[in-house]
């Protein structure tokens, strides 16, 4: 009976796990009904194979536009990551050559830090904050 009553405890908790590790799932994203702008606006600039900024702090849960100023003739982006693992790709920003400036839509990141590289270069990396 104690051994029933521990397997079942372990299958509560097992449960309780998983239902947890499903709500952390990808963040929400903006507004779909009308993708709207949302009205923030992050600037991100690249100039001498680097990213001048080394954080960039947006606010959190709320989707914002990352403007990509690319000031090289080289051909850059900005893919943002969960973590500098990157292994999980939160947004991907279009690879170009500069000079040249680019919008991409960032659903929102819920509170936290997070890793942004260009793919072309995975030297050149920077922070974002949401907060
Ligand atoms: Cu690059």
């Amino acid at each position: 009976m104690k051994r029933l009553t521990l397997t079942l405890g372990l299958l509560a908790l097992a449960a309780m796990l998983a239902a947890c590790s499903g709500t952390s799932a990808a963040p929400a994203s903006g507004d779909p009904a009308t993708g709207a702008p949302s009205g923030n606006a992050v600037t991100v600039t690249a100039k001498d194979l680097a990213f001048t900024q080394a954080q960039v702090t947006v606010p959190a849960d709320e989707a914002f536009d990352l403007v990509f100023d690319n000031q090289d003739g080289a051909p850059h982006n900005v893919a943002i990551y969960t973590d500098a693992g990157a292994s999980t790709k939160l947004s991907v920003g279009e690879i170009f050559a500069g000079p040249g400036q680019k919008t991409q839509s960032v659903p929102a990141l819920a509170a936290g830090s997070y890793f942004f590289r260009c793919e072309v270069h995975p030297d050149m990396q920077g922070t974002i904050l949401a907060k």
